[in-house]
């Protein structure tokens, strides 16, 4: 049997909005060709609450498949556990089984494949979550089994701690672990570890050169091999100046556009400038002609040591996001001091809209008060 891994198609991201719809379509039609099942792990939309034109695109690419799908919600579909994230209404308008905690068993031509999804969770409840979830998973006899995770994973972030690590994973009676989350593609524990990538360029990363696509795994060999699929070229650079003048960068960078353009003119370019300044220059002087899909990072004059700790210090504070920064404060704020209700809930529902507070809070209330 043929499995599709794919993941974060980010459908509807602002940035790349038309590439997000036109390669996710790309990487789906083409899974639906070469593979029997296909895997799907989490980010399917970029947003919670996506427009309703996204919300069509996405029934459109998932409808006309014509193998199963099972998929996961990602970090971005997360919504507080009552309420219905956009996974779960593309789970009800088209083919896609969305699972959260269960495992699904698909048999074809006498070979059976078990997959247990995980949807994303906080990472400092992650490791929590699978065991509670492996606690209650009945291995199915005889069946290749899947995990599906859309977590981080400690060995990959800088500064990772909370984060699943790769030995726990790697000790789970699984035969092969797929995980979304992570933009890059990576293949690890001899291929037992597959992480396929986004299907569009989202964070103008380096290691985001790399192509676009899915794994296609076997089950008969446990191999597999990453399916490039049509996709924008990106391209990162960086340009070193010493002691220069606002005409020379301004040149160096028109120069560097043209040669790339010239053999990839819809590529999406992403150029970090770095070093020097002529006396009393600094980054903030100088001005760069625009051009359409061109990414500047502007580090000129900025590089003393202090600068540098700094960079280093808020590198390592990105790796957690902003939300989950605010709910883990959250979480040590009141551990223990609140009963009624899961601060994380509440959180959640805040994030979303008042009126889903106030409600839930009442909810609470008034069940409080019968006990
Ligand atoms: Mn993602």
């Amino acid at each position: 049997m043929k499995i599709a891994v794919l993941s974060d198609l980010h459908l509807g991201y602002a940035r790349f909005e038309d590439d997000s719809y036109v390669q996710a379509a790309c990487a789906v039609t083409d899974a639906c060709a070469k593979a029997d099942l296909i895997l799907c792990a989490g980010d399917v939309f970029d947003v919670k609450i996506p427009k309703l034109e996204t919300l069509k695109k996405a029934v459109d690419i998932f409808r006309n498949a014509r193998v199963p799908i099972y998929a996961i919600h990602g970090n971005h579909e997360r919504r507080a556990r009552d309420m219905v994230n956009p996974a779960q209404l593309l789970s009800a308008s088209s083919s896609l089984r969305l699972l959260h905690g269960e495992s699904e068993i698909f048999e074809k031509d006498g070979e059976k494949v078990q997959v247990l999804g995980m949807g994303s969770v906080p990472e400092e409840y992650a490791d929590d979550a699978l065991k509670k979830i492996m606690e209650r998973f009945r291995k199915e006899e005889g069946a290749v089994s899947i995990l599906m995770l859309h977590q981080s994973i400690r060995e990959l972030v800088p500064g990772g701690k909370d984060e699943l690590s790769l030995d726990a994973l790697e000790a789970l009676p699984f035969d092969l672990i797929v995980n979304g989350h992570i933009h890059e593609t990576v293949s690890m524990l001899g291929g037992r570890f597959l992480i396929p990538g986004s299907t569009v360029i989202t964070q103008l990363k380096k290691d985001e050169m790399a192509p676009r696509g899915y794994f296609l795994y076997d089950t008969k060999t446990r191999k597999s091999e990453f399916v490039p699929i049509p996709s924008r070229e990106f391209f990162y650079e960086e340009i070193t100046f010493e002691g220069s003048g606002e005409a020379d960068v301004g040149e160096r960078v028109k120069e560097l556009v043209g040669r790339i353009r010239e053999k990839s003119p819809r590529a999406i370019i992403a150029i970090k400038l770095d070093g020097t300044l002529k006396g009393g220059l600094t980054g903030a002087d100088i001005r760069i002609g625009s051009y359409a899909d061109v990414f500047i990072d502007n580090r000129l004059n900025v590089e003393s040591l202090g600068a540098k700790l700094q960079k280093i210090r808020s590198s390592r504070e990105a790796s957690l996001s902003m939300r989950d920064m605010a709910l883990k404060e959250l979480n040590s704020k009141t551990s223990g001091k609140i009963t009624l209700f899961e601060t994380s809930d509440l959180f959640e529902k805040l994030l979303s809209s008042p009126e889903d507070a106030l409600d839930y809070l009442e909810k609470h209330n008034k069940k409080d008060s019968k006990q």
